[in-house]
């Protein structure tokens, strides 16, 4: 039987405040329109906000069509953030979705509500990277590139200081590690130039997530989300499909327990967005290994997705 002070004692300990970590402070760069998988890794940062996981900032752009930031406004407003800021590579046009082939981003600007009609009416994203950095805790921000790094050089070229200030690192999918097979990596060769100097000179501890981290999963996700919608588009019904932004997203936010972050070396960048990890060290950069068997964190992304679809 309870004595008044036990009682007294269990209710003090139910109210005892849980010892969750603080969310993690978010901003995504993404090429949505390129690939499929920016939607699920955009996905997966709004469920984490949710979670209290994260703290989604805001979202870049930096693919020049226009509906790649109404694809991003889709995305937010299904799963209940619509005023999660949308920053815009500008000028856009009208052409850039379309050279890829799944062209997923104006289908579901058609199909979904979303209030952001494009990146036409977007803010800057350098403008508004400083804007939301501004505000920030000094090296609290995870900067998560999941696309280009044209954004990323404008924001260096523009304020380096408050980069180094408020950011604490920068995750970034792209390159291959050790060194890049005979074609540069697709997201390092999106922007050669801009690339070679966010990585050279960005000023906090960078990680790479590389070309060769994917995983394999997407059957599950069915139903009318944008997501289940963007799948169809890119996999087709009912089929897996090849994804990396989700493990830079992942780890950004719940950390190393399936991956290794191997050290000991820097990124280097050559011509046409070529890579190499060159020893000895001369930058804080790390390049991520999977520790876990593909299949296993697949699932813990894809449960996930599925869990609140
Ligand atoms: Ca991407």
């Amino acid at each position: 039987m309870l004595t008044i002070l036990s009682a007294v004692a269990v209710a003090a300990t139910l109210v005892v405040p849980a010892t969750h970590p603080a969310p993690v402070p978010l901003i995504i760069d993404t090429d949505i329109c390129a690939a499929v998988d920016d939607v699920s890794a955009l996905a997966m940062a709004n469920l984490m906000h949710s979670r209290g996981e994260a703290k989604l900032l805001g979202v870049m752009v930096d693919t020049r069509g226009d509906a790649g930031a109404a694809a991003v406004d889709v995305v937010n407003t299904h799963y209940k953030h619509p005023n999660i800021p949308i920053g815009a590579l500008k000028p856009t046009d009208n052409s850039t979705c379309e050279q890829f082939a799944h062209n997923y981003a104006p289908q579901l600007a058609k199909k979904f509500p979303h209030d952001l009609q494009g990146g036409n009416a977007a803010l800057e994203a350098t403008a508004l990277y400083r804007k939301l950095l501004a505000t920030q805790r000094d090296r609290s921000v995870v900067v998560v590139s999941l696309g280009a790094t044209t954004n990323l050089r404008t924001l260096l070229d523009a304020d380096a200081d408050l980069v180094r200030r408020k950011v604490s690192r920068l995750i970034v999918m792209g390159g291959q590690y050790p060194r890049s097979a005979s074609e540069p990596e697709f997201n390092f060769a999106l922007d050669p130039a801009a690339t070679a100097r966010v990585v050279h000179d960005w000023p906090t501890p960078v990680v790479f997530s590389g070309g060769e981290l994917s995983v394999s999963f997407g059957k599950r996700i069915t139903g009318t989300s944008p997501l289940a919608e963007t799948f169809r588009i890119g996999f087709g019904a009912g089929a897996d499909g090849e994804l990396w932004d989700v493990l830079p997203m992942y780890y950004a936010v719940r950390g190393a327990k399936h991956f290794t972050e191997v050290r000991g070396g820097s990124n280097r960048v050559g011509a046409g967005g070529a890579n190499e990890w060159v020893s000895p060290p001369t930058r804080d950069h790390a390049y991520l290994k999977l520790a876990s068997e593909k299949p296993v964190i697949a699932k813990i992304i894809e449960d996930m997705l599925v869990s609140a679809p």
